[in-house]
Parts: C-alpha cells; sequence; structure tokens
C-alpha cells in the first residue's frame, strides 16, 4: 500500500484549555476535579440547564407553527435586535438612531472571527492590540482572520491587578487608529477589571488617538450579577457617540455552551454606514457558513422578549454569579484555614468565572499529578467548576504546592 498523501502531516499539540478536558476524560481517579474550561456546575458539579431555557425550548418544540427553514444571513431578526438591546441597552440612543448593525453568529468565538475578517477587509488599519495576557484563542482568531496582533500591558503580576499605567503607555504608543480589544467585563484570564473611572480614562484616550474599540462580552451577568452593570464600559463608549464593534456570547450567561449562540454588532456614525456595513457583513458570512442555526437563537429571543421569563433569567443568572462569588469567599476561606503562605486576598478580590491564582506551571502540574486536579498551566481556575465538596481538596492541593513545590 502507498503512504497516505497526508502521511507528512504532525500530529498538533491540544488546545490549552479545551485539552484539560480531554485530559481530566482519561483520569479515572474518584477525586478528580475539572477547573480548566470556563463551564459552569452546580453545588454537584453537574452542567446547568436554566429552567427558564427548558421552559423556552418547550415553547419552541410545541408550537407546530415553527418550520426548519433557513434563517437569513443575518440570522434570527428579533434575536439581533433583542441583543443589541441587552449590551447597550433598551434606551441606547445609538439603536434608536439606526446606526447599529447586529448578526447572529456562531456564540462569542465566531462573532469575534466575523467582525475580525470584516475589519481585514474594510478598515485602513489592520493591527489589533489585545491584552497580555488574555483568552487564549484571541491571537489565533485575529491572525487567521488577517490582522497582525500586538499586545498592550494589563496584569501586573507583582500586585495581581491591572497594570494601569502600562496599559496607558501602550495604548498612547499604538498608531493611530489601531484596534483594541477589551474584555468587556470579568476578563479572562484575570478576573481583573478596569474601575469605572479607570475605564473613563481609557475611553477618552482611545477617542483622542482614534482607537477602535472591539468589546469581547462573553460574561454579560456573569461578573456581577447584573446585566446592565456589566455591560457598562460598552455604553460608555457608545454614549459619546463614537463608533465600536461589540460581539456576544450567550454561552455561559444562558448556559447555551453547545447551542452556539452569539452575536457581533458594529456601532456606526449613521443609519447609512450602518446599512452598508452590514451588506459586508453578509459578504462575509456567506461563504463561510451561509446562515447561522436556528435554534439556540430563537431560545434566546423567547426569552428575551418576554418580560416574565426575562425576569426569571435574571434571577436563576444571579444564582449562578452569586455561587461563583460563595465559592471565591469558600476557597480564600480554606487558604487562610491552612495558613498557606502568601496573600491569597486575590481569590475574593478578582471577578467573574476565573481566578488567576499566580501558581505557576510546576505547580500546576504538581496539582494535577498528585492531586488529579485539572486547571490551564497559566494557573487559572474555573470557580464556577467548584464546590463547597471539592473546596478542601483544591485548598489542600494549593497549600501542598505552595510548600512543597519551590
Ligand atoms: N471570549 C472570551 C473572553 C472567552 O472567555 C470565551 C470562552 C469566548 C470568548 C468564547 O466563547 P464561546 O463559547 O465561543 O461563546 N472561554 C471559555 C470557554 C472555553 C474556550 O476556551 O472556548 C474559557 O474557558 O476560557
Amino acid at each position: 500500500m502507498a503512504d497516505s498523501v497526508f502521511a507528512h502531516v504532525v500530529r498538533a499539540p491540544e488546545d490549552p484549555i479545551l485539552g484539560v478536558t480531554v485530559a481530566y476524560n482519561k483520569d479515572s481517579s474518584p477525586v478528580k476535579v475539572n477547573l480548566g474550561v470556563g463551564a459552569y456546575r452546580t453545588e454537584e458539579g453537574k452542567p446547568l440547564v436554566l429552567n427558564v431555557v427548558r421552559r423556552a425550548e418547550q415553547m419552541l418544540v410545541n408550537d407546530t407553527s415553527r418550520v426548519k427553514e433557513y434563517l437569513s444571513i443575518t440570522g434570527l431578526a428579533d434575536f439581533n435586535k433583542l441583543s443589541a438591546k441587552l449590551i447597550f441597552g433598551a434606551d441606547s440612543p445609538a439603536i434608536k438612531e439606526n446606526r447599529v448593525t447586529t448578526v447572529q453568529c456562531l456564540s462569542g468565538t465566531g462573532s469575534l472571527r466575523v467582525g475580525a475578517e470584516f475589519l481585514a477587509r474594510h478598515y485602513h488599519e489592520h493591527t489589533i492590540y489585545i491584552p497580555q495576557p488574555t483568552w487564549g484563542n484571541h491571537p489565533k482568531i485575529f491572525t487567521l482572520a488577517g490582522l497582525s496582533v500586538k499586545y498592550y500591558r494589563y496584569y501586573d503580576p507583582a500586585t495581581r491587578g491591572l497594570d494601569f499605567q502600562g496599559l496607558l503607555d501602550d495604548l498612547t504608543a499604538a498608531p493611530s487608529g489601531a484596534i483594541v480589544l477589551l474584555h468587556a467585563c470579568a476578563h479572562n484570564p484575570t478576573g481583573v477589571d478596569p474601575t469605572i473611572d479607570q475605564w473613563e480614562k481609557i475611553r477618552k484616550l482611545m477617542r483622542s488617538k482614534g482607537l477602535l474599540p472591539f468589546f469581547d462580552s462573553a460574561y454579560q451577568g456573569f461578573a456581577s450579577g447584573n446585566l446592565d452593570a456589566d455591560a457598562q464600559s460598552v455604553r460608555m463608549f457608545v454614549a459619546d457617540g463614537g463608533e465600536c464593534l461589540a460581539a456576544q456570547s450567550y454561552a455561559k450567561n444562558m448556559g447555551l455552551y453547545g447551542e452556539r449562540v452569539g452575536a457581533l454588532s458594529i456601532v456606526c456614525k449613521d443609519s447609512n454606514v450602518a446599512s452598508k456595513v452590514e451588506s459586508q457583513l453578509k459578504m462575509v458570512i456567506r461563504p463561510m457558513y451561509s446562515n447561522p442555526p436556528i435554534h439556540g437563537a430563537s431560545i434566546v429571543a423567547t426569552i428575551l422578549k418576554d418580560r416574565q421569563m426575562y425576569d426569571e433569567w435574571t434571577v436563576e443568572l444571579k444564582a449562578m454569579a452569586d455561587r461563583i462569588i460563595s465559592m471565591r469567599q469558600q476557597l480564600y476561606d480554606a487558604m487562610q484555614a491552612r495558613g498557606t503562605p502568601g496573600d491569597w486576598s486575590h481569590i475574593i478580590k478578582q471577578i467573574g468565572m476565573f481566578t488567576f491564582t499566580g501558581l505557576n506551571v510546576e505547580q500546576v502540574s504538581f496539582m494535577t499529578r498528585e492531586y488529579h486536579i485539572y486547571m490551564t498551566s497559566d494557573g487559572r481556575i474555573s470557580m464556577a467548576g467548584l464546590s463547597s465538596r471539592t473546596v478542601p481538596h483544591l485548598a489542600d492541593a494549593m497549600h501542598a504546592a505552595v510548600t512543597r513545590t519551590a
């Protein structure tokens, strides 16, 4: 038999985040814990489908007038309108003035990719600045779309907080017009967000230099438990009348991970530009996947357009956010109780799904080897994967990692 025409293909490494789950699945230990991927789990360690999502799905199934025709290239119209309202606010002047175009995309990742491809084709500056560190998929998405990726300083390991001066210096030095990727809230992986005051300074600087904001909003409602509070950064940039992009994901805040529901919005100066931009977004989407899937977007639209279901959603969302916050407190208390050397207050100070522990690669691999705790090698743990039952085990592992390894 002749060799395969693909014999030269070299094996690619596992994904740094999703590969953690692959390794976890292979481990037969009964005490194993997966704190790698950012996916919400209940106190019992089970994935959660929100009650309101179940109810919306039931309604969709029962409605025999519903068909499975293709959506338009831009997706479900109701879903797009409601998504824009959710992120920009119900009374957003940009929406009223018809200068926002929103297209349904394949969750947050797909929204980022479509936005990036549009920018690569139609925007004069091809450099995008992303925070150091950031979600590991960002550089790959933007590079493959044809943009050139540069980093701005974001996190200071010494303070385990924001390197605000570094951020300002790097954005000041960026070429005018450059694109800047901003995490709308609950920065991944650091859990460190700018204060409102700092956001205002970032906004002023970016507008004065004509830098184009591209918001990644994967955690609206998940950070504080409040949808409006978590969209404040984005709304500040829209309120000044300037232009920006926003990628939304419903993976976390509605628990629709595998349904792949998201939206890309581009806020433009006027409605004429917005409609031309939309026509070009269709040119990006059509040859990529033609049009988006109908089911997940229908769930979201069903919930967002019904006052009662919307309210029910916010209650369930707040409960998820609160459980994560309580995990922070429990882990912090457990570290205190063990007298683990070092200051662990960042566990309760950081925001959103993740704690950026400060543990190094060796300490992480020690914890995986000896305690069957799975997390990304940068020391990030998904707080949403923890429960009161697993906190003591994690605290033991962290204590041992800090005290036994160099
Ligand atoms: N943007 C950020 C900042 C994210 O953290 C994630 C997901 C996404 C976008 C994309 O999410 P979608 O599922 O496409 O809507 N990050 C999680 C999930 C696992 C992954 O890497 O995709 C994480 O664990 O970092």
